[in-house]
């Protein structure tokens, strides 16, 4: 027993150095040349994450060896939480538990335990995380000055910054034409014309542009312009995009996401929130990837920053020369119509400042409805419900009602309109508001299982300063419903 205990450390050490020996030659040579010249876009959005599962050993291998750089907020620590999960050797053994849950609060929100699978580790060791925040105007001038110090892209063949959601709230002049982050001004910091003149200095390296993080109330126009102002920039100028938003706005289905400003009640069992519908879809992120009732972080549940870090790896083996099944690059989502728009050049200089369509809204016209009514001046009513509901997929359709306000015939503008939506013998509330634009009506919304075939609005109140509710006089001229109640179907 002795002589076999003695034995053991030799033993021990012959392993060690014969594994030292195996490993030493992995970096196969055949990696070593990087396919990183980017001649085409290279779009990663929500339709990418499911090449994850494709993407070959070799490319995974290739992929890890390149030295990566991403730059962010807060989100931004999730989404290396998300990379730092996928090193695991498989989602089943010894992972955290933060990096499988996929059930939400919620149950409508929970999403199938497939999304949080993998069978493999993911070797992130060269991709590095850096926090960067700050005004967008600051994040550019601080990166540019970086970058002309030599800090950036330093040691790293793939680089990025991306602005979070922070830095596209109402108040923030990114998107703006004029002033915003793609318009060529005065000024050696202050654009991306700037940051390009930078990024062409380093034509063996890679800057990745990111569209931003969202939140569930950012949502708004200037996250929503912004990314399309990104989206087309990327496309026009052959470059590397990481379109979170567009991920992050997707449900794991592939089904749109919009703002909490929806007229529908959402409570994550702590908080809730019953913003009125402002009658704009802004895209959002689903409530499948936060928890969260009006921010955006990715920690709980976890397939937010799962999904995101796919697309990572996704990316990197694109930059280390996979090419699906020969396939196009994925055509991105959400894309500001090409005609009309001029296409952004960076060289030469003097080039026109582009400017953006805003993504078109449907515009409805509204004719006032000539009632019989026999109400005063000051009375308030339903002049019309009409059904808007839809299908969303096979478990769930989308109650949806228009509701028109008005007064004497007359469109009446900023009424709130409150009323109950129910079905399966629940009933809930079901809130809007009519926006000041003259439409004269507001849209209730309600997320309903496919268990439940029909759905019953109710109008409850009515309010408008000024005014007083007149249910009697509430009415409908096309006959589907009695002015105060309507029967829901897709
Ligand atoms: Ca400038
Ligand atoms: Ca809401
Ligand atoms: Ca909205
Ligand atoms: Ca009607």
């Amino acid at each position: 027993m002795k002589k076999y205990i003695q034995i053991i450390p030799l033993f021990v050490g012959i392993l060690a150095i014969s594994a030292f020996l195996v490993f030493k030659d992995k970096p196969n040579p055949e990696f070593e040349s990087y396919a990183l010249s980017v001649n085409e876009p290279i779009i990663i959005d929500h339709t990418s994450v499911e090449l994850f599962d494709r993407i070959p050993d070799e490319y995974i291998q290739a992929a890890s060896q390149l030295k990566m750089l991403f730059m962010d907020r807060s989100v931004g620590s999730n989404i290396n939480d998300g990379l730092n999960c996928l090193r695991y050797p498989s989602s089943d053994r010894n992972t955290p538990n933060h990096c499988k849950r996929y059930n939400h609060p919620d149950a409508r929100f929970s999403v199938d335990p497939s999304e949080l699978s993998w069978s493999r580790g993911y070797d992130r060791s060269n991709f590095d995380f850096d926090f960067f925040y700050d005004t967008w105007e600051k994040m550019t001038e601080n990166f540019i000055r970086a970058m002309d110090s030599g800090q950036y892209p330093g040691q790293y063949d793939v680089y990025s910054f991306q602005f979070s959601y922070l830095n596209v709230t109402d108040n923030d002049t990114i998107a703006d034409p004029n002033n915003g982050f793609f318009a060529n001004r005065p000024g050696d910091f202050n654009d991306v014309y700037d940051l390009e003149r930078r990024i062409a200095q380093h034509p063996d390296k890679v800057f990745v542009f990111w569209t931003t993080s969202l939140s569930r109330g950012i949502g708004n126009a200037v996250s929503r312009d912004f990314n399309n102002q990104m989206r087309q920039y990327a496309i026009a100028n052959n470059k590397v995009l990481l379109d979170v938003a567009d991920i992050e706005s997707h449900d794991p289905s592939g089904n749109p996401c919009y703002d909490n400003r929806d007229g529908i009640y959402y409570s994550n069992g702590n908080i809730s929130e019953n913003y009125p519908d402002d009658g704009v879809n802004y895209p959002a992120i689903c409530q499948h990837y936060t928890s969260e009732v009006d921010g955006g972080h990715l920690g709980s549940p976890s397939a937010g920053k799962i999904r995101i870090a796919k697309a990572i790896w996704v990316m990197m083996a694109r930059l280390a020369g996979w090419n699906p099944d020969g396939l196009p690059a994925p055509t991105p989502t959400n894309i500001v119509t090409p005609t009309n728009t001029p296409i952004i050049t960076i060289l030469p200089t003097n080039t026109p400042v582009p400017t953006f369509t805003p993504t078109p809204t449907a515009v409805v016209t509204f004719t006032p409805t000539p009632t019989s009514a026999q109400g005063g001046g000051n009375d308030i009513y339903v002049s019309d419900i009409d059904n808007l509901s839809d299908n969303i997929n096979s478990s769930y359709w989308r109650a949806r009602a228009r509701v028109y306000v008005a007064s004497d015939g007359q469109v009446v503008s900023g009424a709130n309109v409150y009323g109950t939506i129910t079905y399966n013998n629940q009933t809930y509330t079901a809130n809007c508001t009519v926006p000041t634009n003259n439409s004269g009506f507001c849209n209730v919304t309600i997320i309903v299982p496919t268990s439940a075939s029909s759905a019953l609005f109710r109008v409850t109140g009515v309010s408008q300063s000024g005014f007083s509710y007149n249910p009697s006089l509430n009415v409908d001229p096309d006959g589907d419903s009695n002015g105060t109640e309507i029967t829901l179907t897709p």
